[in-house]
């Protein structure tokens, strides 16, 4: 997974937003990483770089590491899977693509973390202790679903969960079984951002909080993005055969859909402007790949 980290750029725009409980949620996992026999990093598949916190990737460079991409069911996958053979080495890394939202993915996580456990039971087993428990911390930037993926097989929902960052806020033991624990963690993002889009990026996923980019700068960047990239995507959704002029007439499209009239029987572009935003982040938009491959 190295690749990832040469490939970001040196770039000088702290985040002065960075909350402070990241900080704080960051030295609790320092903390807890001497307890777990790997760790369970997971991404999101529609950014699967952008996602990938290197930071936190250094402190853990000394564990094992299963890593997740999480949201296939978003995702433009032909393009996630030249992401993969461009960037992860197969037979270091060990990763799963994973749908949460579809149930039969608990079978496939069983297997995996059989797999990751074996080799400590085997150890055990030689020194004659027949009932070893294997743990693994959960980690990953805000709402790429970590929660919901302990919940998945878990024998109970225990772990909240929500389409917003920052819903987990403190480091929680989980019982899977009688041989395997877990730890969900809050979401931790790099102190400061990529690239250029990064921000924006994340802000569409709902890894970084509402209001913090402009919605004026996510909407600009979504429209191109799509227009360029997907777009018999978005004209589905816009329920068109053919694409507006310019973004403007897009909006205006969105809001005449939605019937978003203001009472002197203009548009409400506003409106429109949140409700694309919005939809974006809940799916509705999907088989998307916002990184480069
Ligand atoms: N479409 C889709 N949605 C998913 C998938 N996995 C999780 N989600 C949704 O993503 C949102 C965030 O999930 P969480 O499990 O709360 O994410 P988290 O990483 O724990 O987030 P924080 O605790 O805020 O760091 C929720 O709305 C989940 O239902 C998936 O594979 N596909
Ligand atoms: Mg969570």
């Amino acid at each position: 997974m190295g690749k990832y980290v040469e490939k970001k750029e040196n770039n000088k725009n702290v985040n002065n937003w960075y909350p402070g409980h990241m900080k704080k949620a960051t030295n609790q996992i320092i903390e807890k990483l001497k307890l777990v026999d790997f760790i369970i990093f997971i991404l999101d598949s529609r950014v699967p770089y952008t996602s990938f916190n290197s930071n936190l990737n250094e402190l853990i460079k000394n564990k094992r590491k299963l890593i997740i991409f999480n949201k296939i069911d978003l995702a433009d996958l032909d393009k996630l899977n030249l992401f993969i053979d461009k960037n992860l080495n197969k037979e270091n890394d060990y990763y799963l693509l994973l749908n949460l939202s579809d149930n039969s993915s608990k079978e496939k996580i069983f297997k995996k973390i059989d797999d990751f456990s074996k080799e400590k039971l085997e150890k055990l087993k030689n020194k004659g202790i027949k009932h070893a428990v294997t743990r693994a911390l959960v980690l990953g930037i805000p709402n790429v679903g970590k929660s919901t993926f302990i919940n998945m097989i878990a024998p109970k929902n225990i772990q909240k969960v929500q389409n917003m960052p920052g819903i987990t806020r403190n480091i929680t033991w989980v019982k899977i079984n009688k041989n395997f624990e877990m730890i969900d963690s809050p979401g931790i993002l790099e102190p400061r951002f990529k690239d250029a889009n990064s921000g924006i990026k994340l802000s569409l996923i709902g890894s970084v909080k509402e209001g913090i980019i402009n919605n004026d700068v996510l909407v600009e960047f979504v429209l191109n993005f799509l227009k360029n990239n997907c777009l018999e995507q978005l004209l589905n959704y816009l329920n068109l055969k053919e694409l507006p002029n310019n973004n403007e007439e897009i909006l205006k499209n969105i809001a005449v859909l939605r019937g978003f009239l203001l009472k002197n029987s203009e548009y409400d572009i506003e409106k429109a402007k949140v409700i694309l935003l919005k939809d974006f982040k809940n799916g509705k938009i999907s088989k998307v790949f916002l990184d480069e491959v």
